[in-house]
């Protein structure tokens, strides 16, 4: 008598052989997983992906965008939020999620090794996000194509608007990068509102293309695409050190800077590794990963080595940057629909 196909025995079978599959799995599924937005360079984004694998077993799902292009998908999540933890970025736009209740309260036991400037943008926050490195704003030019131009070295904001630089500024564009939205907020508070923007409007006669990615001008620059970008300080140091003929300036009238900083997502299905994450990226080992990977912002934890490649603030004109005011969900708002209307849709 054939033998007669009994679906039920084996669905029993199947569902047996699963759970034996799962119970000799090895400890990374066992662990679960964990959705990471990453906003920094894709080579620092990585290597702490890998390690946080490595000490957890935590299977990690990473994705790398600009910090405005990370607010707004996660705004547009905030329903059925995908992603988990959002490492890295501008801290403005962490801000403004925090503000309109897209990102998660959390006190970390590591709070207490972080400088000052990181836990003081945690409370800035009701602790919604905090701070994991500093950089300061500035730009830099090409050594080569300044000679061959025959032009002085320009030291100044007031430099990148001369008719000498038509074409030869690259910045990205404000609404995809927390870079350039720290550049906007910068001339604001530097120059006043209304100046700033005529000040961005005669940048735009010199800006040859608004990037998406704030630290794509650096490169641009090191390859003498452009003359100059604008960028944070340290993003233009790995190309220095490559040896591209490549030097930054700290603008004579002063500049912002940022607090890149890190956040955990409302609702996040992953919430207790997004907690591991976020208590593992604060420690000094994992801030230590930045070195190798190029990275030379200022570290939050108060243990972590300083690269000797990063830019110094102390050697640097820095603003009172307002954080909380320049972070706010209004005014950041604000700002960027003036930038679009007045300076984004003019023609080149
Ligand atoms: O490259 C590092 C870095 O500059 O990138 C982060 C930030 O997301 C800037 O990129 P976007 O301008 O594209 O948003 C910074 O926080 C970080 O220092």
């Amino acid at each position: 008598m054939p033998r007669t196909f009994d679906l039920h025995s084996l669905t029993r079978a199947l569902t047996v052989a699963g759970l034996v599959a799962l119970a000799a799995s090895p400890a990374q599924a066992q662990q679960g997983e964990l959705v990471v937005y990453c906003n920094v360079q894709e080579e620092w984004c990585r290597p702490m992906v890998n390690a946080f694998e490595k000490a957890t077993g935590i299977k990690v799902a990473m994705t790398r965008k600009s910090s405005g292009e990370t607010y707004a998908q996660i705004k547009a999540e905030a329903a059925n939020p995908r992603g988990d933890i959002w490492w890295g970025g501008t801290g403005d736009p962490h801000l403004q999620a925090a503000e309109e209740g897209l990102t998660e309260v959390y006190k970390s036991p590591k709070l207490a090794d972080l400088h000052p400037w990181a836990v003081k943008q945690a409370e800035a926050a009701k602790f919604r996000t905090v701070g994991i490195y500093a950089g300061a704003l500035g730009y830099s030019y090409n050594t080569d194509e300044l000679k061959k131009r025959k032009l002085a070295e320009p030291k100044c904001w007031a430099d990148l608007i001369k008719s000498d630089y038509k074409g030869e500024v690259q910045v990205a564009n404000p609404n995809s990068s927390g870079t350039s939205y720290t550049m906007l907020a910068t001339m604001v508070q530097i120059m006043g509102e209304d100046k700033a923007f005529d000040y961005l409007k005669a940048m735009h006669r010199n800006v040859n293309q608004y990037t998406k990615s704030g630290a794509a001008p650096a490169r641009a620059v090191a390859i003498g695409e452009t003359l100059t970008g604008i960028t944070f300080l340290h993003d233009a140091v790995p190309n220095i050190i490559a040896g591209a003929p490549v030097k930054t300036v700290a603008p004579c009238e002063g500049t912002g800077y940022e607090i890149g900083s890190m956040s955990i997502i409302k609702g996040a299905k992953n919430m207790a590794n997004a907690k591991k994450w976020y208590d593992w990226a604060l420690s000094k080992e994992a801030q230590a990963l930045a070195v190798d990977a190029k990275a030379y912002q200022l570290p939050s934890n108060k243990d972590a080595a300083v690269p000797a490649q990063a830019p110094k603030f102390a050697d640097i004109k820095l603003i009172d940057y307002n954080f909380a005011k320049y972070g706010s969900s209004a005014e950041r708002t604000r700002l960027l629909a003036r930038w679009d209307k007045e300076v984004g849709a003019l023609p080149k």
